[in-house]
């Protein structure tokens, strides 16, 4: 009988031809394909955040723990549309116009996905109308936006703008993060959330969602 925590262990590890076929195992063996993204999966994608946070893994072992997580949940993922498993919620991503850093966004993006979110990765230099698009369109419930230059920042703001003025401030969260991001000026722009680090803006868009 495969175990979750055996799942999750080595998910930690980046072992990912042994999740994939543990995944599998279990499935064969009649486990409920949400129980293994719960309690297997997400659970050690949450240890890796810890860990992440407390310094005690670094970002290639993250970035590997969060690959073994995306290619498991490829082999769930056509038992988990048969049952209609709804994700988390839905985050539109990108990175702010004029930027092209991807290299934090996609950890935050894989970071969102190991925790069940769905994600619509918009890529980089991301114009504030195409993030009101993606949330008209998507339905996506977060906005996220990632910026890595001084003289990108400023298009967090435009963003949130482009977003109140769509009519679409109430229905979105938005969160702000990257190098030049701190929570102070995720306050003055009116950001509803700051994270520092990606395993931060999973808590945090957590913590947003619930509080509604
Ligand atoms: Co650029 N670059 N770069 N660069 N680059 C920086 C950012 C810089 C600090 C280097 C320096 O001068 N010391 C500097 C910015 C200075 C400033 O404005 N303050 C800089 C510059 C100036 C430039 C160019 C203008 C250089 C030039 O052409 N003259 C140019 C700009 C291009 C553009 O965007 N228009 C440029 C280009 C590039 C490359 C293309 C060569 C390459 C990017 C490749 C790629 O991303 N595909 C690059 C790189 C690699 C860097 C450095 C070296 C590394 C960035 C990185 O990937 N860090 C960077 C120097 C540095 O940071 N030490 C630098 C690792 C990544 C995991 O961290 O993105 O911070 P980060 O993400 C973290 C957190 O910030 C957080 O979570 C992530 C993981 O924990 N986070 C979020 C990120 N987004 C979040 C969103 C959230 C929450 C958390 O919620 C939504």
């Amino acid at each position: 009988m495969v175990s979750m925590k055996e799942i999750a262990e080595n998910l930690v590890q980046g072992e990912v031809s042994k999740v994939k076929e543990l995944t599998q195992a279990a499935l064969s063996e009649g486990v409920d394909a949400q129980k293994v993204l719960k309690d297997g999966l997400i659970a050690g994608m949450d240890i890796v955040g810890e860990r992440f946070k407390a310094d005690e893994m670094f970002l290639p072992e993250v970035l590997l723990s969060a690959q073994v997580m995306l290619a498991a949940a490829e082999v769930l993922e056509p038992e988990l549309a048969r049952v209609g498993a709804k994700p988390f919620a839905k985050v539109a991503l990108g990175t702010v116009q004029g930027d092209i850093h991807s290299i934090g966004k996609n950890i935050v993006g894989m970071m969102f996905q190991g925790a069940g979110f769905k994600v619509i990765d918009l890529g980089v230099d991301v114009s504030p109308e195409r993030f009101v698009d993606a949330v008209r369109q998507e339905q996506a419930q977060m906005v996220c936006m990632s910026a890595l230059l001084t003289t990108t920042v400023p298009f967090m703001k435009t963003t949130i703008e482009a977003l109140q003025a769509a009519g679409l401030k109430g229905r979105v969260k938005t969160m702000v993060g990257g190098a030049v991001v701190n929570q102070r000026y995720a306050d003055e722009i009116g950001a509803d959330g700051y994270a520092p680090d990606a395993a931060a803006a999973v808590d945090k868009a957590r913590e947003l969602l619930v509080s509604g």
